[in-house]
C-alpha cells in the first residue's frame, strides 16, 4: 500500500502543535549557534574565507572567490591532494529518523557526530521520494521525472543509463579518481536479457565505477545475490540463477503458497520466491550458494567499504556508499535486533549508524580525515508499513520518522523528498546549520566545481553548482526546486513557497494552476492549509516556472 500521507499529520492536532513548536524552537537555537560558531569556523578553516553576509551582494562574491580558491588550489596541487569523496546514501530514512535532526528513541552518535562537528542542511532533498529515480538523479545530475522509465524497477530491468552519458562517478574518473560502488544499486543492469550466470554488462562499470560490490535491486527483491565487478559472488556454474518477474521459476517455495515457512509475514505483495526464510517480490531459483544472509548484509557492506578504502587511500578516490539501511526487509543482525526503544525499525537506523562509525574508523585509521569530505544523505523519505508485518507500526512509541513534515516515502510533501543531509570535511567546512536548498542533484555539478572538471554542455543540465553551500560559504543554495512523487507528479520549491502540481508532466492542464495546492513553508512547514487561492499571482508564477522547467529538454 502506498501512504502517500505518512502518519506525522493525521491524528492529534496537539502532538502536531507541539511538534511544530518544537521544531520552531530548534530552528531558532539552531541560528543562535550558527552565529556562535561561525566565528570558529573562521579560525579553523585553513582556506581562504570572507564573512558571511546573508543576502548581500558580498555573500554571493565571497561564495564565488572562495569557490574559485578552492578550485584553483586544488587544480594547483596535483591529483594527489584532490579531497578524497564519500557519498553515504542510506535507505528510506526519514527527515525526523536522525538524533540531531530531533528524534528521540534511536540512537544515532556517529551521524549526530558528523553533523555536530560539520554541517547540517535542514532544507536537503533527494530527486524524488523513491529510490531508483532518486539514485538516477545523483548519479546522473538530471531530475529523472523527464524520462518515463525511471522509476521503481524490478530488480530484472536494463540499465537506465545510455552509453557514454556523463555521470558522478565517469567525471571523477577523469579527474583522476578511483571510484568505487557498494551496496544498494536499484538502476537496472545490462541490456536486455540479464544473464545472471555470466558477465553483467553494461552496470556499475560502464557508468564510471572502477569497483562495484552491489545488490543489484533492492533487498526485497530478487535475485537475492551479491554482484562483485559484473560477477554474482559465490556462484556455482552446477546451480545456475534464473530470475523472472512475471512467473514462477523453478520450484523454490513461495509465501503465498507455503507461508508457514516464513520467519516474517508480508503485510501486503512481497509473496513470491521465499529466500532466507523471507519472501521477496520476483521469483528465482538455482544459485543456492550465492544467496545473501540478510542479517548479514549491513556487515557485509560495511567491509566492503572500508576494504574499498583500505585499498585506494594513497590516491584520491570516491566511495558511493549505498546502505541498504533502513529499507525493508528489516533483518538487523543480532547485535541490534530488539537492542533500540522503537522497535525493528529503529533496530537497523542504529545499525546503519553502526556502519557509518565503520566507514569514519577507517578514514581515521588512515589519517584521511582531514582530506576527505563526507556526505551523508538518505534516497527519500521514510515510511513505516512496507510490505512485511515486522512489527515497526506498533513499535514507535511515539518515534516520528517524518519530523514535522507532511508525508513520506511515495509522497509529494515534504516528506517525501526532504531528508537528512549533513557535510563534513575536517578543517574545512565550518561547524553551523544551514537553511540553504540543496539537492542531490547538485553533487555532479558541485564536486565537478570541487575537482576543477569542466561538465559536457547539454548533459546533467539539471545538477547545480552549490559546493559554496556544501562548504559553509554561503547560505544561498538553489533558488528553485522540484520534487517528484512515485507517479512523477512534480512540486516547485522557491523560497517560502511550494507549489504541488497534482497533473503529470505532459497533460496539458485546462487552466493554469488549476490542480495545485500551494503552501507557505515558512509559516506552515507541515502543508496545513492550502493557500493557493489567497495568492493566485504566487500559483500562476510558479506553476508557469513549473512548465517551462518540465518543457527543458
Ligand atoms: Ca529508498
Amino acid at each position: 500500500m502506498v501512504d502517500e500521507d505518512g502518519g506525522s499529520t493525521t491524528g492529534l492536532a496537539h502532538t502536531e502543535l507541539v511538534a511544530l513548536r518544537l521544531e520552531w524552537q530548534r530552528r531558532l537555537r539552531a541560528a543562535v549557534y550558527i552565529r556562535l560558531l561561525r566565528s570558529e569556523g573562521r579560525q579553523m578553516n585553513s582556506l581562504p574565507r570572507r564573512s558571511f553576509l546573508k543576502g548581500t551582494t558580498a555573500a554571493f562574491a565571497a561564495a564565488f572567490l572562495h569557490n574559485q580558491a578552492v578550485t584553483r588550489a586544488l587544480a594547483e596541487s596535483g591529483s594527489r591532494q584532490k579531497p578524497n569523496i564519500v557519498l553515504l546514501l542510506s535507505d528510506d530514512v526519514g527527515y525526523g529518523d536522525i538524533g540531531c535532526y530531533g528524534a528521540k528513541l534511536p540512537r544515532t552518535p556517529h551521524i549526530d557526530g558528523l553533523a555536530q562537528c560539520g554541517r547540517r542542511f535542514i532544507d536537503g532533498h533527494s530527486d524524488a521520494s523513491v529510490c531508483t529515480p532518486s539514485r538516477y538523479a545523483i548519479l546522473s545530475g538530471m531530475y529523472a521525472w523527464r524520462r518515463s522509465d525511471a522509476r521503481v524497477l524490478p530488480g530484472d530491468a536494463e540499465l537506465l543509463f545510455a552509453d557514454h552519458q556523463t555521470t558522478l562517478p565517469s567525471m571523477l574518473k577523469q579527474a583522476g579518481y578511483k571510484t568505487g560502488c557498494v551496496g544498494k544499486w536499484h538502476m537496472g543492469l545490462g541490456r536486455g536479457e540479464i544473464d545472471w550466470n555470466g558477465e553483467i554488462a553494461p552496470g556499475p562499470r560502464e557508468v564510471g565505477f572502477d569497483y562495484s560490490f552491489i545488490i543489484p535491486a533492492t533487498a526485497d527483491r530478487v535475485p537475492c545475490v551479491y554482484v562483485e565487478n559484473g560477477r554474482v559472488v559465490g556462484l556455482d556454474p552446477k546451480d545456475p540463477i534464473e530470475v523472472s518477474y512475471k512467473k514462477l521459476v523453478g520450484e523454490d517455495p513461495t509465501g503465498r503458497d507455503e507461508p508457514y515457512l516464513l520467519k516474517m509475514k508480508p503485510s501486503h505483495g512481497h509473496d513470491d520466491t521465499i529466500v532466507d526464510g523471507v519472501s521477496r517480490i520476483g521469483f528465482m531459483t538455482g544459485g543456492n550458494s550465492a544467496r545473501w544472509v540478510d542479517e548479514k548484509m549491513a556487515a557485509t557492506l560495511a567491509e566492503k567499504a572500508t576494504a574499498f578504502i583500505d585499498a585506494s587511500y594513497e590516491k584520491p578516490f570516491f566511495l558511493y556508499f549505498a546502505t541498504s539501511d533502513i529499507h525493508v526487509p528489516r533483518m538487523p543482525n543480532g547485535e541490534f535486533a530488539g537492542k533500540s526503544l522503537c522497535g525493528v525499525r529503529c533496530d537497523v537506523i542504529e545499525q546503519l549508524d553502526w556502519t557509518v562509525g565503520q566507514v569514519l574508523a577507517t578514514l581515521e585509521k588512515h589519517k584521511l580525515m582531514k582530506n576527505t569530505l563526507i556526505v551523508f544523505t538518505s534516497d527519500n523519505g521514510p515510511v513505516v508499513d512496507d510490505g512485511y508485518a515486522d512489527g515497526s507500526v506498533e513499535n514507535l512509541h511515539g518515534h516520528t520518522p517524518s519530523g514535522v513534515l507532511r508525508g513520506g516515502k511515495y509522497s509529494l510533501y515534504e516528506g517525501g523528498t526532504r531528508v537528512p543531509f549533513i557535510t563534513y570535511w575536517r578543517d574545512h567546512i565550518p561547524v553551523s546549520v544551514s537553511d540553504a536548498v540543496v539537492s542531490q542533484t547538485d553533487m555532479l555539478a558541485s564536486m565537478a566545481a570541487l575537482v576543477g572538471e569542466p561538465l559536457p554542455q547539454g548533459q546533467s543540465f539539471d545538477s547545480e553548482n552549490v559546493l559554496p553551500a556544501l562548504m559553509g560559504q554561503s547560505e544561498h543554495g538553489r533558488d528553485v526546486l522540484i520534487e517528484a512523487d512515485v507517479r512523477q507528479r512534480t512540486a516547485i520549491r522557491r523560497g517560502r513557497w511550494k507549489l504541488l502540481d497534482f497533473d503529470l508532466p505532459g497533460v496539458t492542464a485546462t487552466a493554469p494552476g488549476k490542480n495545485c495546492a500551494l503552501y507557505d513553508l515558512e509559516v506552515d512547514p507541515s502543508e496545513t492549509t492550502n493557500v493557493a487561492s489567497r495568492h493566485p499571482e504566487v500559483v500562476a508564477d510558479l506553476w508557469a516556472r513549473l512548465q517551462q522547467i518540465r518543457g527543458r529538454a
